[in-house]
């Protein structure tokens, strides 16, 4: 099995609110070598260094390995199916993977997914990508993120030389935009490391929490009862009506907060049709404010990441942004074809110092090119 990773374009941290997000699956991967086992049993081993092989048994509720631990992502991946399907056979395989670890690209969700489709195939499952998807959406959160469905549902629909427009109201649908050929995107990776089933995951849990609370309390102002969540918000309300409101019935962090979501939600409408259209300069300031709402709203920046997005704007990219969750990780930069190589020089100058990979041979600086999602090799 082989799952990529993602970088998102636009729409940070609006997936778990159910509004549109607009990622796309990248050329790196993790991929899963694996035998099925007709003992209920998953063992796994992993070619990096830092994460010894992982045993355990399929039961109905499987006990987390510690905070942290990578093989928490096969064990959600697996509960989640005992859950719905009451799999019982297992695999063995080994894991590998060129994607850098909590650097917000969604090393862990391809993870999840090679796991799944692993264990989906040895059980004899035939589960359509958009019902995986919609299953998987929630099976990450048994690692402790309150996470929405994004990166699950990218890494198994993605398409070549396409991003996609994840909806998940009514129901989690995927509409292809394709790239346009002179725009290409690079990754730069701030080494601060986002490990979102450690550190990050309280910052980031915090955040679901206060959108949670700013619609309770716009809701009530609006005198709208319980039932409208976001996604009706934005499709009966204009930004402007709702931030007006936000200004009247919120204030400080949870107002910041609702501002981003809202602002965001609408710069993903707009993003789609600069695509669409193909005007690049537009999609490129529209790249700029999610950083700048994302740095001054949400909170999620880092300075590494600032400066990074300083550095590569000022050598001439179209737009950058931090990608992912934040906290650290990496940003995305969009440059017109031609000015791809003279952006990447000043950054491997300015913020690596021409040092572009870690000590296992991990690069710091790539091109990224829309990729197609996950796949199964049959041997
Ligand atoms: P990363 O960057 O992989 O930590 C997280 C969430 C997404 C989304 C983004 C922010 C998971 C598995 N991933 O991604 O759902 O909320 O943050 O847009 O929880």
């Amino acid at each position: 099995m082989t799952a990529p990773g993602r970088v998102n374009l636009i729409g940070e941290h609006i997936d778990y609110c159910g509004l549109p997000v607009l990622p796309m699956a990248v050329d790196r991967a993790t991929c899963l070598a694996c035998a099925p086992s007709s003992r209920p049993v998953v063992e796994v081993t992993n070619s990096s260094r830092h994460f010894p092989r992982r045993v355990f048994s399929l039961h109905p509720h499987i006990e987390p390995f510690g905070t942290g631990d990578w093989g928490n992502y096969l064990k959600a991946a697996a509960q989640e199916l005992v859950h719905r399907y009451s799999i019982g056979c297992g695999i063995a395989g080994a894991v590998s993977s060129n994607l850098p670890i909590a650097a917000g690209l969604s090393s862990s969700s391809s993870l999840l997914v090679a796991a799944a489709l692993a264990l989906a195939d040895a059980n004899g499952l035939h589960i359509t990508r958009p019902d995986l998807a919609a299953l998987l959406q929630h099976a990450e959160q048994y690692v402790g993120t309150k996470g929405g469905g994004m990166d699950q549902a990218v890494s198994l629909e993605g398409r070549k030389d396409h991003a996609l427009l994840i909806e998940f109201e009514p129901e989690l649908t995927v509409t292809p935009v394709p790239v346009p050929n002179r725009l290409e995107f690079i990754v730069a990776v701030s080494r601060v490391r986002a490990e979102k089933s450690g550190a990050v995951r309280d910052a980031y849990n915090e955040r679901v929490r206060d959108c949670r609370r700013a619609l309770d309390i716009v809701r009530r102002y609006l005198g709208l009862g319980h039932i409208p969540n976001y996604v009706h918000l934005v499709h009966e309300y204009s930004p402007s009506e709702l931030l007006e409101c936000a200004a009247r019935a919120l204030n400080g962090r949870l107002e910041r907060r609702f501002r981003h979501v809202v602002s965001e939600a609408e710069r993903v409408g707009e993003t789609v049709a600069a695509l669409r259209e193909s005007r690049l300069e537009r999609f490129g300031e529209l790249l700029i404010r999610s950083h700048h709402s994302l740095r001054d709203d949400y909170e999620v920046s880092t300075p590494e990441l600032d400066d990074m997005v300083e550095i590569a704007l000022a050598a001439g990219a179209l737009g950058a942004r931090l990608t992912g969750a934040g906290f650290g990780g990496s940003a995305i930069i969009a440059c017109e074809s031609g000015q791809t190589g003279h952006i990447m020089n000043s950054l491997a100058e300015r913020c690596y110092q021409g040092k572009l990979s870690d000590g296992d041979g991990m690069s710091f600086l790539f091109r990224a090119r829309a990729s197609d999602g996950a796949r199964v090799h049959q041997l």
